[in-house]
């Protein structure tokens, strides 16, 4: 079998190149490791920067997010009861955020390639990616017990962070840097209407909370809680009771509750790979980075990836010309780099972190009122939040 793309991976990373390298007529097969229904029951990011939102339409997948997604021009930032919010409308001259679940973004994309009939191979078992460093690179993998083997021009890993196509690349290649943060989010989602229409980042004293949505019926909480702590320890009324404590007042008069429809721990760490291009092969998404989720980042920093990764590849096979093949892992790693440095700074902002003692609360407190009284602060945080433009700085 034999493709001019082999896409490992079909998270948002991989549907969405895959989605655009069709559009310019460039054959890609993706092979995944878990069953479609597995992907999507996986309950992720929730919020689009302007970059994605276009690279949806872009992709020919755009309409839903339009119909259904929430346009947010703001976000209230609450801590020792104190709720101000950052408009980031005003800030960035008109620029927003569109609240639409990445397992929305992923039907959608499923939908799109499943329709073109394109090819990808799920629940495939043993995929290992093989000789990358050379022109005729190749995938294997098993699907119902039947090996199969990709012959291909080149390998996209969008495999994630646990993936294979990084731990494929010998040690000395590559430069991992890695910070994991002492705390992980427990997340709820629930059929309950938001507590606020736009979302809620809090620093409370308990810990850090975050209110968000997926719709005007479909509310996202977030409790920051030890990493020690198993999510079979929170039954919904310990993380609602929870919650309640990490709110203010107006925001607690309003919470609707309801049963729990997922409920989850996440790690956090910041995390980069360098570099992310490895012969023929090219890592994009979480497969070569990943950010605490508090700067709604993750998701974003995938899909600009995919963006120069697709348009390199269009450019190699279309002008037969392989300057941004070339430039790819540079182009990628200057906005992750960016990406990763606000992921870490607004966690840093808003959560407790007790290990560093109490002085580290009264920077947070010095810091949130001097950026909650200064235009210049409060357009770093929107200009970063809302996400840089592609060429910033270039
Ligand atoms: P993904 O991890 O989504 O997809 C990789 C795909 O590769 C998966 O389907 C996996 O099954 C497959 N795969 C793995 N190994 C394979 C192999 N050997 N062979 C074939 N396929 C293989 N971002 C936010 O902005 N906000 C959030 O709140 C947020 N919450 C998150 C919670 C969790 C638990 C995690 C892990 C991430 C979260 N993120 C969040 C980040 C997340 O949204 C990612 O940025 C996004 O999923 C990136 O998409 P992909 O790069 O496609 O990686
Ligand atoms: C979410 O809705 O899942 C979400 C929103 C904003 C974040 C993180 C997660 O910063």
């Amino acid at each position: 079998m034999r493709t001019q793309v082999a896409i490992i991976g079909a998270g948002p990373s991989g549907l969405l190149l895959g989605q655009l390298l069709f559009k310019a007529g460039i054959d890609a097969v993706i092979v995944e490791r878990q069953s479609a229904q597995h992907v999507l029951s996986r309950i992720r990011a929730g919020i689009l920067e302007q970059v994605t939102a276009d690279l949806l339409d872009e992709a020919g997948v755009g309409r839903r997010m339009h119909e259904e997604g929430l346009v947010h021009t703001g976000f209230d930032l609450l801590w020792h009861d104190q709720r101000n919010r950052i408009d980031l409308g005003r800030l960035t001259g008109g620029s927003k955020v569109i609240c639409y679940g990445q397992t929305e973004v992923t039907r959608d994309l499923m939908q799109a390639r499943g329709a073109a009939g394109l090819k990808t191979f799920y629940s495939a078992a043993n995929v290992a990616v093989h000789d990358f460093d050379t022109a005729q690179p190749r995938v294997s993998f098993e699907v119902d017990g039947v090996a199969q083997t990709l012959e291909c021009d080149f390998i996209a890993g969008c495999d994630g962070f646990h993936g294979v196509c990084r731990a494929s690349v010998p040690r000395a290649a590559v430069r991992e840097f890695e910070r994991v943060y002492p705390f992980g989010w427990l997340g709820l989602l629930s059929d309950t209407p938001p507590v606020h229409h736009e979302l809620i980042y809090i620093n409370s004293r308990r810990g850090f909370a975050l209110c968000s949505q997926r719709s005007l019926t479909r509310s996202r909480y977030y409790l920051q809680v030890p990493l020690s702590d198993k999510v079979e320890q929170w039954s919904d009324e310990a993380f609602w009771d929870e919650l309640r404590l990490r709110l203010d007042e107006p925001a607690r008069e309003r919470l609707v509750t309801g049963p729990s429809l997922e409920k989850s721990i996440a790690p956090l760490r910041s995390f980069v790979t360098e570099p992310l291009r490895f012969g023929r092969m090219f890592l994009a998404g979480d497969a070569g980075h990943i950010v605490p989720p508090t700067g709604a980042k993750g998701l974003n920093l995938a899909a600009s990836d995919v963006k120069y990764l697709s348009s390199a590849l269009i450019e190699y096979y279309v002008e037969h010309a392989s300057a941004g093949i070339d430039t790819y892992s540079e182009r990628c790693l200057r906005r992750i780099w960016r990406g990763e440095r606000f992921s870490w700074w607004f966690t840093q902002l808003m959560h407790q972190f007790p290990e560093q003692g109490e002085i580290h609360a009264r920077f947070q407190q010095a810091e949130l009122e001097y950026l909650l009284h200064s235009e210049a602060g409060q357009r770093t945080i929107a200009e970063n939040y809302v996400g840089l433009p592609l060429d910033f700085g270039a």
